[in-house]
C-alpha cells in the first residue's frame, strides 16, 4: 500500500487530505446552522463525496482551466479554494457572500477563481460548460472545462444534445458524473437504460472511464489523465464517478428510499480514512498531525459560522440590482 504512494509529492497528499477535511466540517457545521434555523432554503449536502470535488480540482490548473457544476456545489467552491467565509456567508443569505446573499447554497460562484456556479435546474449548466469550452477553443486557449453533474442530470435531454454537439465541434470538456446513486429518492439503477453511465460515452464517439470516487487518488489520476487527453486529442471526455452521499438528498429529505446497511457499507469506504490510512501506513502522517489538522479545519467552520452571523443582510432596496433574467 505504502509503496504506491511514492508516485506523489507529498504536498499533493497533504492539500488531497486537507480540501476533504475542509469540506466535512464545513458542511457539518451548515448543517447544523440549518437545523437551528440560522437560515433556510434549499440546502443540499456534499457529506461523502469529498474525494470527487477534492481530487478532479487538484489535477487541473484553474489559471487556464475551468469548473461548473450543479446546486450540489459547496464542495467545489471550498476545493477551487472560496474562503469557507464567503461561502457560508452566502448560504446565510448575508451581503459578505459570494453572490451578496442573494444566491445562496445552490449558487456559489468566483469567477476569477474560474469557477462558475452552482446551478439550480437539473442539467442546464452541460450545455453551458460546452459554451465555455467553446470560447476556449475559440480564442485557442490552453484550458479545459470539468462540468460536474449528477446521475439524474444524465437523462435530462441537455446531456445528448451537448454531448453530440460537444463531440462534432471537439470541444475541451471533460463531463463528470458524481453517481452518487440516487436523483433524490429515485436509484439510478431503476430509470437508466444504461446503467454503466460511462458507456453512454461510446455513443457520442468520446472516452469513458469509470472510476471509484471514494478514493481521491484514483479521482485525481484519473482526470489528470482524461484532461491531459482532452487537450492532445482535442475531443470531449466523460467519467463516471462512482460515490454516495451520506445525509439525504436536502436537508428535508430523511432518505428513507435506502437501508442503513447500503449507507453503512459507504461509511466504511470514507475518502477521508481511506487517504488518511494510506497516508499513515506510508509514514507521512501521524495522529498527531491528522488531530491539528481536524482542528485547524473545525476552527475554520466554526470561524464561517460567526463571520455569516456577523455579516448584514442585503437591504430591501437592492433586491432586484444584479438580476440578469
Ligand atoms: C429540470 C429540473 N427538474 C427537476 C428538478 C428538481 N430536482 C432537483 S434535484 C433533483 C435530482 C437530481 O439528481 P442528480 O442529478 O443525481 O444530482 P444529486 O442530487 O444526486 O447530486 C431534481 C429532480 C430541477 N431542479 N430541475
Amino acid at each position: 500500500m505504502s509503496e504506491d504512494l511514492k508516485k506523489y509529492d507529498k504536498s499533493l497528499l497533504q492539500d488531497l487530505l486537507k480540501t476533504m477535511m475542509r469540506i466535512r466540517r464545513f458542511e457539518e457545521k451548515a448543517a447544523q446552522a440549518y437545523g437551528l434555523r440560522k437560515f433556510g432554503g434549499f440546502c443540499h449536502l456534499y457529506i461523502g463525496q469529498e474525494a470527487v470535488a477534492a481530487g478532479s480540482v487538484a489535477a487541473v490548473n484553474l489559471e487556464n482551466d475551468y469548473i461548473i457544476t450543479a446546486y450540489r456545489d459547496h464542495g467545489h467552491a471550498l476545493a477551487v479554494g472560496m474562503s469557507p467565509d464567503t461561502v457560508m456567508a452566502e448560504l446565510f443569505g448575508r451581503i459578505d457572500g459570494c453572490s451578496r446573499g442573494k444566491g445562496g447554497s445552490m449558487h456559489l460562484f468566483d469567477a476569477d477563481k474560474h469557477f462558475y456556479g452552482g446551478h439550480g435546474i437539473v442539467g442546464a449548466h452541460i450545455p453551458l460548460a460546452a459554451g465555455m469550452a467553446l470560447k476556449i477553443k475559440y480564442h485557442e486557449e490552453p484550458g479545459v472545462v470539468l462540468c460536474f453533474f449528477g446521475d439524474g442530470a444524465i437523462h435530462q435531454g441537455s446531456f445528448h444534445e451537448t454531448l453530440n454537439m460537444a463531440s462534432v465541434w471537439k470541444l475541451p470538456v471533460v463531463y463528470i458524473c458524481e453517481n452518487n446513486h440516487y436523483g433524490m429518492g429515485t436509484d439510478f439503477r431503476r430509470v437508466s437504460s444504461q446503467p454503466q453511465l460511462y458507456k453512454m460515452a461510446d455513443s457520442y464517439r468520446m472516452a469513458g472511464r469509470e472510476v471509484n470516487g471514494m478514493d481521491a487518488l484514483e479521482v485525481y489520476d484519473n482526470v489528470v489523465e482524461a484532461a491531459s487527453q482532452v487537450r492532445q486529442d482535442n475531443v470531449p471526455a466523460l467519467i463516471e464517478m462512482k460515490t454516495y452521499r451520506y445525509q439525504g438528498h436536502s436537508m428535508s429529505d430523511p432518505a428513507k428510499y435506502r437501508t442503513k446497511d447500503e449507507v453503512a457499507e459507504y461509511k466504511n469506504q470514507d475518502p477521508i480514512v481511506i487517504l488518511k490510512d494510506r497516508m499513515t501506513e506510508a509514514g507521512l502522517l501521524d495522529e498527531q498531525e491528522y488531530k491539528k489538522l481536524d482542528n485547524e479545519m473545525k476552527n475554520a467552520a466554526k470561524d464561517s459560522v460567526e463571520f455569516a452571523e456577523k455579516s448584514k443582510r442585503p437591504e430591501l432596496k437592492t433586491m432586484f440590482e444584479d438580476v440578469f433574467a
